[in-house]
Parts: C-alpha cells; sequence; structure tokens
C-alpha cells in the first residue's frame, strides 16, 4: 500500500505544477459523460497513469476521463478508480479542486475497497488518506506531512446542497430548508472535494447530491467519488446513503454508473433516512 500512497504524493505535486500554468483551456476531446474535456483533465490522467504504471502492485487503473480500465500488471492485486481532476471546471475561476482515488482488492466494487485518498488543490495542498483511520498531510515543498487524524462529531453546522434546485424533489428541498431553519450554514462550492473537505475538518454537517428531475440517477459516479468519499465518511465515524441504503452496500454495473449520495455526521445522515423513508 506505500507503493500506491506515494505514486499518488508524487502525482500530486506534479498536478499541482500543471495547474499552475496558463492553458486552463478546453480540448476538442470529450469523457464518457459527453463533457468536453479540459486540456489540464488529460494532463493530470495522464500523470496518474504515469505514476501507477510504475507500481507492480496495481493490477489494473480506471479513471473517469477513460472510456474503459486499463490493465497494467497481470500480478498486481489492487484495481484503483480514480478522478483526476474533480470539479475541473471551477479552475478557471481559481476555486479548489481534488484529485480522488479508490482502491480496491482484486476486483473493483464498494465491498473491495481497501482505502481511499483524495488530494485537495486549494490555498495549500492537502491530502487525506483513509486505510484504518483517516488521515491529512500537507504538502510542504516536496513532503507531504502528516498533520492529523480526522474524526467527524456525532452532529455539525455545514449544509451543501448539490443539484439544481428547481429539479429536486419538493421533499428533498422540505429537508435540506429544515437544517437552514436549525441554523445550519450554507457552504457549497460546486467542488465535491473541497466542499466534503471542509465537513471532514469542522467536524460535520450534510453534503448531499440527491436525484433530481434532470439527473434521477443522481450525477457523481460510484467507483470514482461516491465510493472513495462514502469509505472515508465511515472511518471517520459518519455515514454515507443513497437517499436509503449503504453506499458502500451498492453494486455497480458500469465503471461510470452514477448514484445519488447523502454523506455527513450521524445525527443529519439519520434525517435524511427518516425523510427518504417516507417518501
Ligand atoms: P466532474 O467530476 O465532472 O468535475 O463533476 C463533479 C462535480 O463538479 C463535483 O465536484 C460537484 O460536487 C458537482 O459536480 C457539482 O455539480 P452541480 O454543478 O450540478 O452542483
Amino acid at each position: 500500500m506505500t507503493d500506491i500512497f506515494s505514486a499518488i504524493q508524487r502525482s500530486a505535486i506534479r498536478i499541482k505544477d500543471a495547474i499552475d500554468t496558463k492553458d486552463i483551456g478546453y480540448s476538442q476531446q470529450e469523457n464518457s459523460s459527453g463533457e468536453t474535456q479540459l486540456q489540464l483533465d488529460i494532463k493530470c490522467d495522464m500523470i496518474i497513469e504515469e505514476e501507477f504504471s510504475n507500481v507492480a502492485s496495481i493490477h489494473t487503473i480506471a479513471s473517469e476521463e477513460k472510456e474503459h480500465a486499463v490493465m497494467l500488471h497481470e500480478n498486481g492485486k489492487y484495481f484503483i478508480a480514480y478522478d483526476p481532476l474533480d470539479g475541473s471546471s471551477l479552475i478557471d475561476v481559481n476555486l479548489s479542486v481534488g484529485s480522488i482515488f479508490g482502491i480496491y482488492e482484486n476486483a473493483f466494487g464498494a465491498q473491495n475497497m481497501v482505502a481511499s485518498c483524495y488530494v485537495v488543490f486549494g490555498p495549500r495542498v492537502e491530502m487525506v488518506f483513509a486505510h484504518n483511520k483517516v488521515k491529512m498531510h500537507l504538502l510542504q515543498g516536496k513532503d507531504f506531512e502528516f498533520v492529523k487524524e480526522i474524526r467527524l462529531n456525532e452532529k455539525g453546522k455545514l449544509n451543501a446542497p448539490g443539484g439544481t434546485q428547481q429539479n429536486w424533489k419538493s421533499y428533498h428541498k422540505e429537508m435540506v430548508d429544515s437544517f437552514f431553519a436549525e441554523g445550519y450554514r450554507l457552504r457549497y462550492s460546486g467542488g465535491m472535494v473541497p466542499d466534503l473537505h471542509q465537513i471532514l475538518l469542522k467536524g460535520g454537517g450534510l453534503f448531499s447530491y440527491p436525484a433530481t428531475s434532470d439527473k434521477p440517477k443522481g450525477k457523481l459516479r460510484r467507483l470514482f467519488e461516491v465510493f472513495p468519499f462514502a469509505f472515508i465518511f465511515k472511518k471517520a465515524g459518519g455515514e454515507a446513503i443513497d437517499g436509503k441504503e449503504d453506499l458502500m452496500g451498492l453494486a455497480y454495473a458500469d465503471i461510470h454508473d452514477t448514484s445519488p449520495c447523502f454523506f455527513g455526521s450521524r445525527y443529519e445522515v439519520q434525517r435524511v433516512k427518516e425523510v427518504y423513508a417516507n417518501n
């Protein structure tokens, strides 16, 4: 596992340099979700594939920016699904973005996840790696230094509601408003990584990206985005559901499958369960 941890660190340092370039324009290519790729999306994807191709314990990789998975080392045992630059559409407005990694053993699938990691590219570069515990590291020069273990409280103060509100179900809107009525503060940047990082570091709250009339299966991808954060929130003492079911109990058919998702501390996720159980 340490060889994968090191490869992610090397990738993060190179991605940080790539982000600091002038060319943040769009390419002529589309990813398998039909989104026009930024030059930067393609560059970050190449950086990660290069670094992982030197790690013999990695059997197969799958990228949000590629249609199909790629086998790297036949004798490897780890399968890694990653989003090279999540929220990349925020780069041109200079908001924080991130990279997300799900590390699976012997095959892709929530039940095979053994570790997960994300890197936040914000005013500072921070990496959170979850294996047995959830640990945060800060980039200092060319090295990531351990900072602290992350634990969620029972209840938080932050509310990050994703999705286009006019396409929300009425009971979802009532639920989101019920937290604001209780004094929760709105914290939503449109970048999944910084939004969830804030809830983790501030001790709790709720991030939600529900099923909506325009995205009935949600927007966020199971293997690349949803399962990695579900693993982290649960290891940190929180919960992660699709409205009803534990996200880590979900299967996937296509590597680009999406799911509605709710990540948070126990108090908030319990309310989601109650509201969604009745609808
Ligand atoms: P990408 O992986 O294509 O960047 O999309 C993911 C994302 O940008 C998340 O980071 C974010 O939480 C969500 O989409 C924002 O979606 P919306 O703009 O619909 O609220």
